[in-house]
C-alpha cells in the first residue's frame, strides 16, 4: 500500500525514467535497436528495478499511465534521435503487460503516441508476453491485428517459459520471438537448453519470425548462438540497459 501511493507519486513527480539497452545482429555486431526498460529513480532509496513495482502496478491498475508514460517518452526519445542522426534505422521495443494488452485503449495510446511524436509505426516493436495472450487470446488477437495493421512490429517476449501454445504462434501476427534469457544461461552446463533453443530456431525459420536471444552475458555464449544460427541478441556482454546521455553517446560513436 504505502509503494503503491508512492508510485502513484513517482508518476506525478516524474521520478520514472526509461533506459535503453542494445539490441545486436549477432554476425556483424551491427546496433539493430533498443529495449526501452522503466527505472525508478527513487529520491531516497536510489535506483529502483521494474522486479520490485511493476507487480504492484499490475494489481493496482498503475501500469495503464505508466506503461502510457513508457511508451510515451521511448518513441519521443526515438524520433529525437532520428532527428538528430538521420541515417539512423534502429527498432525501439517497448514492454506491454498484461492488463494493458486487456484494454480496448491500447491501440488508441499508440496510435496517438505515434502520431503526436512522429515516430513511424515500422520503428516501434512492442513486446508481450505468451502468459498475456493465453489469460485472453481473444481480445489479445483483436489488439494485435489493428496494431499489425498498421505497420508496428510485434514480439513475443520471453519466450518459452510461459504458457507456450504453439497453436497461438502460428494465428497471431507476431514478427519476432525472444528467447528467455534461462535458455542462454544455461547454454554451457546443460545439453537441453542448447537443444531448446535449437528448437525454438528452427520453429521462427518454419514460421518465418526474426530470433532475439536475451541475457548473452559471455562470448562464449555469443559464439554458441551465433554457431546455432541465432540472428540478433542482446545482454550484458553488449551493454546494460544505459540512461538517454549514454544511449546517445553510443549511437555517436556508431553513427
Ligand atoms: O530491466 P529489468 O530488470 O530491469 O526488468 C525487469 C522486468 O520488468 C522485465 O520483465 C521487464 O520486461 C519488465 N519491464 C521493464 N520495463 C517495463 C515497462 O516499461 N513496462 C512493463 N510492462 N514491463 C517492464
Ligand atoms: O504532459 P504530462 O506529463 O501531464 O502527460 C501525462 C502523461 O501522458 C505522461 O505519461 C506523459 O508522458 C504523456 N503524454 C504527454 N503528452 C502526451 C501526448 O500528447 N500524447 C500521449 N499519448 N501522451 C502524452
Ligand atoms: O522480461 P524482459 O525480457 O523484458 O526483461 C529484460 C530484463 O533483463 C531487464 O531486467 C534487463 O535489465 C535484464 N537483462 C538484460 N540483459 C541481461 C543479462 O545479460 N543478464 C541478466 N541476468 N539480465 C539481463
Ligand atoms: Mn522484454
Ligand atoms: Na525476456
Amino acid at each position: 500500500m504505502q509503494l503503491e501511493n508512492s508510485l502513484y507519486q513517482a508518476l506525478e513527480k516524474q521520478e520514472l525514467c526509461v533506459y535503453y539497452q542494445p539490441i545486436y545482429s549477432l554476425n556483424n555486431n551491427q546496433l539493430k535497436g533498443f529495449e526501452a526498460l522503466i527505472r525508478w529513480q527513487h529520491p531516497v532509496e536510489g535506483l529502483i528495478r521494474p522486479d520490485k513495482f511493476i507487480p504492484i502496478a499490475e494489481e493496482t491498475g498503475l501500469i495503464i499511465p505508466i506503461g502510457a508514460y513508457v511508451l510515451w517518452h521511448a518513441c519521443q526519445q526515438m524520433q529525437q534521435w532520428y532527428e538528430q542522426f538521420p541515417d539512423l534505422n534502429l527498432v525501439l521495443s517497448v514492454n506491454v503487460s498484461a492488463r494493458q494488452l486487456s484494454q480496448p485503449h491500447l491501440v488508441d495510446t499508440v496510435f496517438e503516441t505515434l502520431t503526436r511524436t512522429g515516430l513511424a509505426p515500422e520503428k516501434l516493436q512492442l513486446e508481450i508476453t505468451e502468459t498475456t495472450v493465453v489469460e485472453n487470446p481473444d481480445a489479445a488477437m483483436q489488439t494485435l491485428l489493428k496494431l499489425k495493421q498498421q505497420q508496428i512490429r510485434l514480439a513475443m517476449d520471453d519466450f518459452g517459459t510461459g504458457y507456450s501454445s504453439l497453436g497461438y504462434l502460428s494465428r497471431l501476427p507476431i514478427d519476432v520471438l525472444k528467447i528467455d534469457r534461462c535458455f542462454v544461461k544455461d547454454i554451457e552446463h546443460n545439453e537441453n537448453s542448447l537443444e531448446i533453443i535449437r528448437a525454438i530456431l528452427g520453429i521462427a525459420q518454419g514460421l518465418r519470425l526474426t530470433v532475439v536471444a536475451e541475457g548473452i552475458e559471455t562470448e562464449f555464449q555469443a559464439q554458441q548462438l551465433r554457431e546455432l544460427g541465432c540472428p540478433v541478441g542482446q545482454g550484458y556482454y553488449f551493454s546494460v540497459p544505459l540512461d538517454v546521455a549514454a544511449t546517445t553517446q553510443l549511437i555517436r560513436d556508431y553513427s
